[in-house]
């Protein structure tokens, strides 16, 4: 018994490829678990598009019936979008080939995403957060963290959100050999806020820097991916103590109902939606369209 392929490249992403010319990878829980409909599917085409701003082609990344599609078109989006997400099976690395073995639907997390972008031969993938290190359960580590450390491809975000344990999340990056770049900034985001009171390891302010320290790792053949953090732009960014209360709410609330596993982080971004009566999806948006721009650039600074 033989699979067929698992990975069909849309043809547009396909020719990029061959050409050498710049792409970007787009994950897509936040479309099923990260954002509700129909503001899902809006920011999904409108990263797609902010990424074509920056420069590059975007390539968005899913599992439909035991399929892995690089690059999705319209309809592919709204379904996703519009399905149950108990129906898509959130896929980091563990859940991939069991999802293509069943046929189901699937949407790819960072580490995921990462993994797909390595195989279809894509070097930058932006998006929102990342997962880390749960507050208060120090063995709930996402799995994005080791991806970054054993997938060598270059992740724009902006950074992770405080419902997250985040000096210990910088740690496990540092032993994974991630290094955290500020892009334009000294100080590590924090999702909706464009400081976590955190360090990065470096800060670079322009695409072409970081397209060289890229092109070094690559020199070297690490294989292992780099983080590249972007805050949320000022005009969107949201107030430092009413996110911290709100997100020591929620998290006391999930302990509370004994939500983890998989199923914490999705919990955690619905209630915090809810908790802000909707605002926090303007910065969601806005900073998910901010990175898809500096991606862009990125991955166009890469391939000249
Ligand atoms: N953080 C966000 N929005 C998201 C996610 C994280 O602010 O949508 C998603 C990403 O797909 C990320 C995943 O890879 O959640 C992490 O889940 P876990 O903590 O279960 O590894
Ligand atoms: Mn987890």
């Amino acid at each position: 018994m033989t699979l067929e392929s698992p990975l069909i490249i849309a043809p547009a992403v396909a020719e990029a490829l061959v050409a050498n010319t710049p792409v970007v990878a787009l994950e897509s829980t936040v479309i099923t678990h990260g954002l509700p409909y129909p503001q899902n599917v809006e920011t999904a085409v409108a990263m797609e598009a902010s990424v074509r701003e920056g420069g590059a082609l975007p390539a968005t990344i899913a599992i439909i019936q035991g399929q892995i599609y690089v690059g999705l078109t319209p309809d592919q989006l709204e379904y996703l979008g519009t399905r149950h997400r108990d129906d898509v099976r959130k896929c980091s690395r563990r859940d991939l080939p069991l999802v293509l073995a069943q046929k189901m639907d699937g949407a790819t997390t960072v580490a995921g995403t990462m993994i797909v972008a390595h195989l279809a031969g894509i070097q930058l993938f932006a998006t929102g957060g990342i997962g880390g290190v749960h507050r208060g359960h120090p063995f709930d580590v996402s799995a994005d963290l080791s991806e970054l450390g054993r997938t060598p491809v270059t992740v724009v975000c902006s950074g992770a959100k405080s419902i997250l344990d985040l000096p210990a999340t910088r740690e496990v990056l540092e032993t994974n050999g991630v290094l955290v770049v500020g892009y334009g900034t000294d100080d590590l985001p924090a999702f909706f806020t464009r400081s976590s009171g955190l360090p990065v390891d470096v800060r670079l302010d322009t695409p072409t820097a970081v397209a060289q320290l890229i092109e070094a790792r690559r020199a070297l053949n690490l294989q292992s991916g780099t983080l590249v953090t972007v805050p949320v732009p000022s005009k969107w960014e949201m107030d430092a103590d009413e996110m911290e209360r709100i997100i020591t709410q929620a998290t006391a609330e999930a302990d509370a109902q004994g939500i983890h596993g998989a199923a914490a982080t999705p919990w955690l971004l619905g209630r915090v939606v809810e908790l802000t009566n909707g605002r926090s999806l303007q910065a969601n948006t806005a900073l998910l369209r901010n990175n898809g721009l500096v991606a862009g650039q990125i991955a166009a600074a890469l391939t000249s």
